[in-house]
């Protein structure tokens, strides 16, 4: 007789899914927020889930997780304060204190219990939590930057879906509180979904980006376990677009290790296919 086959499956738009199988169930519950889910597989390890939608996976998240913080921060100067905000499971901070120049780093976190169940089930990568340089704050994000006028070099901005309470993180009024937190020189990035199957949000996310941040633009990454697989990031700065020099030395300084990021990868992410540039010229 066959053991169980079980399946998870994240449906998209109520028209497609991601499936993938279930070896075991390691967590199920449940905050004042959303409810979380740890899933144990073969294809992509230990994986986290959120409302039933992947988050991040022990596989594939270095893709996500690489892209998100060294292209803002390969593109400052010299990044001493950062912001992260979302990001509980910790995957982004581990990869910004990989640069030497960060001195503390505010992870804001509006759900305790995704920080919890990540040290406990993800410690790959919730390795950097508990690094001196980091404060975790668990408040609402949008919350945070109403009143931190010129406090970080960067923000990161890994949010869940727009959807819930994560919708505000995608507002034009959380953007121009962003770049009012930013100082001179400042970068911001975020995830800004798909291109291919999320077109509406992807539009309304530019035109409420721009409006504080009129440089805004996007750029793309294979993430396997979000819809499509083809995902974007924004990047916005309040400073010049790094020359590639920079970006090189930068890469150079953060001592090998990494799996997706480097100099050749930070240009040709910026190359968008002509959808895509329609998209946003609709914009
Ligand atoms: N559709 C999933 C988008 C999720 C983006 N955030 C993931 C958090 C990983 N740190």
């Amino acid at each position: 007789m066959g053991g169980l086959d079980l399946w998870f499956r994240e449906i998209h738009k109520d028209d497609i899914a991601l499936g993938v199988r279930v070896k075991d169930v390691l967590w199920r519950g449940k905050s004042a927020f959303q409810t979380l889910d740890v899933i144990d597989t073969e294809m992509f390890g230990r994986v986290l889930l959120l409302d039933g939608l992947f988050m991040t996976t022990e596989r594939d998240e270095f893709i996500y997780h690489e892209m998100i913080a060294h292209v803002p921060l390969s593109s400052h100067p010299e990044p001493r304060r950062v912001l992260v905000i979302g990001g509980g499971d910790g995957g982004t901070v581990r990869e910004v204190l990989r640069h030497p120049t960060v001195e503390r780093v505010d992870l804001v976190e509006i759900d305790r219990l995704v920080v919890d169940k990540s040290r406990e089930f993800l410690p790959t990568i919730a390795c950097g939590l508990d690094d001196p340089r980091v404060s975790i704050h668990y408040e609402d994000g949008i919350r945070w930057v109403r009143d931190r006028a010129g406090a970080y070099d960067a923000i990161l901005v890994d949010s869940t879906d727009p959807v819930g309470p994560a919708v505000g993180l995608f507002a034009a009024e959380f953007y121009a509180d962003c770049h009012r937190a930013l100082r001179d020189g400042g970068v911001l990035s975020a995830q800004t979904e798909s291109p291919f199957f999320d077109r509406e949000e992807v539009a309304s996310i530019y035109a409420n980006l721009r409006q504080a941040f009129p440089a805004a633009r996007p750029y793309t990454a294979s993430v396997p376990t979000y819809p499509g697989g083809y995902w974007c990031f924004a990047w916005a700065s309040k400073g010049p677009d790094p020359a590639p020099e920079q970006v090189r030395e930068r890469y150079a300084r953060l001592g090998g290790g990494l799996k997706y990021y480097n100099p050749e990868i930070h240009a040709a992410a910026f190359v968008l296919p002509n959808y895509f540039l329609d998209l946003l010229g609709a914009a």
